[in-house]
């Protein structure tokens, strides 16, 4: 502690089990483990400053963002340091030449959308966590979110970044070069790494093209068959999708009930669909039309001006906070091939019941990119028999135990499912290369 308040200055550690106590637990309560402090450096070179004396002391280090990782990945297990990123938060002019934006890692999603908006830019990666959620862990998890259909997740927006590898080694990539094929791309390879190689501390990140013209639908259908039949036919149709998401009867229904809405349409459907769609000319028409065509479609609420979009996207967008209210869920969030995706939202729930009986298991979920977040409450934290279940059924059916929340402590023990063992082995490889004291999130995913 005394060499860490040498580098970042003694205000910047933090040792009180008060201070300690928001970092030592992640956003869902499921995750907890104690901190033997919390570092919060103002820039890259006490970033490496602190990894240098951390590895000189033996003491295993967690990153942290925003904190709203979903699998465990960014809270301690039992005496590390936690190294916080968020007073790294200044973010570069718009490049409108490039469309391009260098983001240091504690800037939040919703920070880099407004300096992109500013700019008459957009930032493709969004979801509910926007406002807390950082670049750091976007970077480092490889969010992907509610647009990842039209725009792909955070490694297609990411040019490259700036990081400290867990031996001390520097990367440091902003210069925003498009092409650049000069061997490995260390940058994406920490993409996704979890904190275990190293520390991102900012990162390069395409804008896309603003698009103020835009259409939120929230379809109502009578069953998943039918809803995933319809996003198929739009698909195919409609050329600027940016969103098709799916929900059910009950998580709308508790949605409804945690934050006092009206219901989104006249009649209860068992599902619900909310697509949205956004260009340079208004999209309404087009789709109107591929939804009055489409076979199913039960009511429909159409939003065009922003309020009303942002009131039709609450019903999905507060999923996440509304299941929360019933205590600490499992969270699963598999990937399946779209043609499986009505038989696992069928059978999931009663394969779910038959490890837990008293288990309720909400699903919702990105249907354009055949990504369905299993959410199961009235389960203890560490019965982990109902994860055991959805996910060996996902990769029964041809998915992945993980679709864009990353692995983290909580799925590390099924990776096998998705990953072979010389996969598996080569990643140690990577990890013993460039953390080879093995102080970088000991425990999360490998
Ligand atoms: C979303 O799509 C996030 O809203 C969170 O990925 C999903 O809470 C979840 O399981
Ligand atoms: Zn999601």
């Amino acid at each position: 502690v005394r060499a860490l308040e040498d580098i970042v200055g003694p205000r910047h550690v933090l040792t009180s089990a008060e201070d300690l106590a928001p970092y030592e637990v992640d956003w869902t309560g499921r995750f907890r483990g104690r901190a033997s402090c919390v570092v919060r450096p103002g820039n890259t070179d006490e970033v490496a400053a602190v990894l240098a004396a951390c590895r000189e002391a033996g003491v295993a280090v967690v990153a942290q963002g925003g904190n709203t990782g979903l699998v465990g990945g960014g809270v301690p297990r039992g005496g590390e340091v936690v190294l916080s990123l968020r007073r790294l938060d200044s973010i570069g002019d718009v490049d409108l030449i490039a469309r391009q934006v260098t983001a240091g890692a504690g800037v939040t999603i919703a920070a880099v959308e407004a300096a992109a908006a500013r700019s008459g830019l957009h930032y493709a990666v969004d979801f509910g966590a926007r406002d807390s959620a950082t670049v750091g862990g976007s970077v480092a998890t490889n969010a992907g979110g509610l647009h990842v259909m039209r725009y792909g997740g955070t490694r297609e927006q990411l040019l490259g970044v700036e990081a400290v590898l867990g031996d001390g080694r520097r990367i440091t990539r902003l210069d925003g070069l498009v092409k650049d094929n000069t061997g490995y791309h260390l940058s994406h390879l920490l993409c996704g790494s979890e904190g275990t190689l190293g520390v991102v501390t900012a990162a390069r990140l395409r804008l896309v093209p603003r698009y103020d013209e835009r259409t939120v639908a929230l379809i109502g259908f009578a069953s998943v068959v039918a809803a995933v039949d319809a996003a198929t036919a739009w698909r195919r149709e409609l050329e600027y999708l940016e969103a098709i998401e799916l929900m059910l009867a009950d998580g709308v229904e508790l949605v409804c009930a945690a934050f006092d809405l009206a219901a989104p349409l006249a009649t209860r459907w068992p599902v619900y669909v909310l697509v949205e769609a956004a260009a340079a000319t208004d999209p309404s028409a087009a789709l109107a039309r591929a939804v009055e065509a489409t076979v199913g479609v039960g009511d429909v609420a159409v939003a065009v001006d922003a309020g009303r979009r942002t009131s039709l996207w609450r019903y999905r967008d507060d999923h996440t906070l509304a299941i929360n209210t019933l205590g600490p869920p499992h969270k699963l969030d598999v990937s399946l091939p779209l043609r499986h995706i009505a038989a696992f939202a069928e059978e999931v729930p009663h394969r779910v019941v038959s490890a837990a009986p008293v288990a309720r298991t909400f699903l919702f979920g990105h249907l354009g990119d055949g990504n369905l977040h299993v959410n199961i409450s009235g389960v203890a934290p560490d019965d982990e028999s109902v994860d055991d279940v959805v996910l060996r059924f996902a990769v029964e059916l041809g998915g992945s135990i993980s679709a864009e929340h990353g692995i983290g402590i909580a799925k590390r023990q099924w990776l096998h499912l998705s990953r072979s063992p010389d996969e598996i082995d080569a990643m140690r490889s990577i990890k013993r290369a460039l953390d080879p004291t093995g102080i970088m999130n000991p425990g999360v995913l490998l």
